[in-house]
């Protein structure tokens, strides 16, 4: 048990109330395998409790001018800050990534909180010249009204920001259900928000499993949007519950992310990035990268400085500051990398570097696994096609630029990629033919900014973004407003002068 959490079980935040769940559950921290603290599993009654309690808060929330709803996230962003250095704290010993990383982490969060409050005060509309004398047209932006978001484990605080942030400003009330992996950075920025003074109903969390919370906020017709990031096959089922409700659906389902690294590329620079794309977070991020595919001139120097700056990389519990890989989250995704390394042999991936659990001495407890290279892989691989979600990295040898082009567009996901080259030409060509929602040039595949939009094409979502201004998009619906101020009846269509 931590001294800096001031609980020993999460409980439900509903209509402004803390409320005990008998049923719960043990949080683990990967790094040593304790025992944290307890969280609820709510049942749907939980569900339908803080639906009615955000329904009615909503309307009231609706009518405070925005800029006033802004003052909320303007101070939720102070809080954060001033609290930026415990919660990193706490984030390591719930997810496991480093130190460093749960700053950065934590970091994001208070840049969403001050940029959406800016928010506030934008909000633009638009105004649109009528067809018809005396009369006034716009488009203004309305919220949806109660909106439901699914959180993952791997960013349990940054994520939470994108969706929050953006729902609660643009008017909504939030039911929220997180990961029950990483309940306590639920729990933390609840509190912060309580503190804030955001009015009772319009944050409920509700932890608990997605075959219960996240089945009965999918299926409750007072919650008019979904918004969700996990994996595939969960966001699928969602995708298709909400469409046979028509509602609103906005998922963020991960990728297979590559950098190219081109024959005219700073390998040094290459290899950096690719280090802290495909190690950084253990590889748990969606942006990880998992490829390299590189052309065939530079791939055994590029292989050399990868094979030594991995030996670099000290594994081990992320709240040691010399520690620059941490464990993985649970013995599940542990398992699922192990799985992908067979996998990857069967295949006839070439294994350089890692492939195996560590367990003895201080990694006993935990999950941790070592960071992993293989070479010679082909686009159409197992391990070079699917999401691995771990420190596994396969190097696909190319011969051309529009090889490589072709090889990182030749999977189902299409989040983000990266790549290496001083030709200013490829650059261009790079940034126009990824088929990606975010393209890194000279850098690794992680690392997104939140004034951005966030998310993919093809198998990573649905065509909406999670932060920058486009996550508005998700969190409120589009009005057209008429306003004829001409005393008389005017048709539209009909009564225009010719
Ligand atoms: C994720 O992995 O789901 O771009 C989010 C990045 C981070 C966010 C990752 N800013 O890597």
């Amino acid at each position: 048990m931590t001294t800096l959490l001031n609980t020993k079980s999460l409980t439900n935040y509903i209509n402004g109330e803390w409320i005990s769940v008998n049923n719960t559950t043990s949080v683990i921290n990967p790094a040593t395998g304790e025992e944290i603290v307890q969280v609820s599993l709510s049942d749907k009654e939980h569900v339908d409790a803080a639906v009615r309690a955000a329904k009615e808060a909503q309307k009231r929330w609706a009518h405070v001018p925005a800029p006033q709803r802004a003052e909320v996230l303007y101070k939720v962003g102070n809080i954060l800050k001033e609290r930026k250095e415990e919660l990193s704290q706490l984030l390591t010993m719930e997810n496991g990534k480093v130190l460093e990383e749960a700053r950065g982490e934590v970091q994001e969060a208070i840049d969403m909180a001050f940029y959406m409050a800016g928010e506030g005060r934008r909000l633009f509309g638009q105004t649109t010249p009528s067809e018809l004398k005396d009369k006034f047209a716009m488009s203004v932006r309305v919220p949806v009204g109660v909106v439901g978001i699914i959180t993952p484990w791997n960013f349990p605080i940054a994520i939470a920001s994108w969706k929050s942030f953006p729902a609660i400003v643009a008017g909504n009330a939030v039911i929220w259900k997180p990961a029950t992996e990483t309940p306590i950075m639920a729990y933390e920025l609840t509190k912060i928000f309580e503190e804030a003074g955001l009015p009772k109903g319009v944050l409920n969390l509700v932890y608990g499993s997605g075959s219960t919370v996240g089945k009965a906020m999918v299926h409750h017709p007072d919650i008019r949007v979904i918004s969700f990031t996990g994996s595939n096959e969960v966001g699928r089922q969602v995708a298709g519950e909400c469409g046979r409700q028509l509602k609103k659906v906005s998922l963020e389902m991960g990728g297979k992310n590559a950098v190219i690294v081109m024959d005219d590329a700073d390998l040094d620079l290459a290899a950096d990035g690719i280090i802290w794309s495909a190690f950084g977070t253990s590889g748990q991020r969606c942006t990880a990268c998992s490829r390299v595919i590189v052309h065939e001139k530079v791939k055994a120097a590029l292989e050399e400085r990868l094979l030594k700056k991995m030996e670099e990389l000290t594994i081990g519990n992320g709240l040691d500051e010399s520690v620059k890989v941490g464990p993985i989250i649970n013995r599940q995704g542990l398992e699922k990398i192990k799985k992908y390394i067979e996998i990857g042999k069967q295949e006839g991936a070439k294994l350089l570097a890692g492939g195996y659990e560590l367990t003895d001495g201080q990694y006993k407890n935990g999950y941790y696994f070592a960071p992993t290279l293989f070479t010679d892989a082909k686009v159409d691989m197992r391990i070079a096609q699917e999401e691995i979600f771990g420190p596994v990295v396969s190097l696909i040898p190319v011969k051309s630029f529009e090889e490589a082009i072709e090889a990182n567009n030749s999977v189902t996901y299409g989040l983000s990629s990266g790549i290496f080259t001083q030709d200013v030409n490829r650059v261009f060509k790079a940034q126009r033919d990824l088929d990606t929602g975010i393209v890194y040039v000279n850098a690794g595949t992680i690392g997104a900014e939140i004034h951005l939009p966030f998310g993919g094409t093809k198998g990573t979502g649905n065509g909406h973004r999670d932060s920058g201004v486009q996550a508005l998009d998700v969190f409120t619906e589009w009005r057209a407003v008429y306003v004829d101020f001409s005393g008389k009846l005017q048709r539209a269509q009909i009564d225009i002068e010719e």
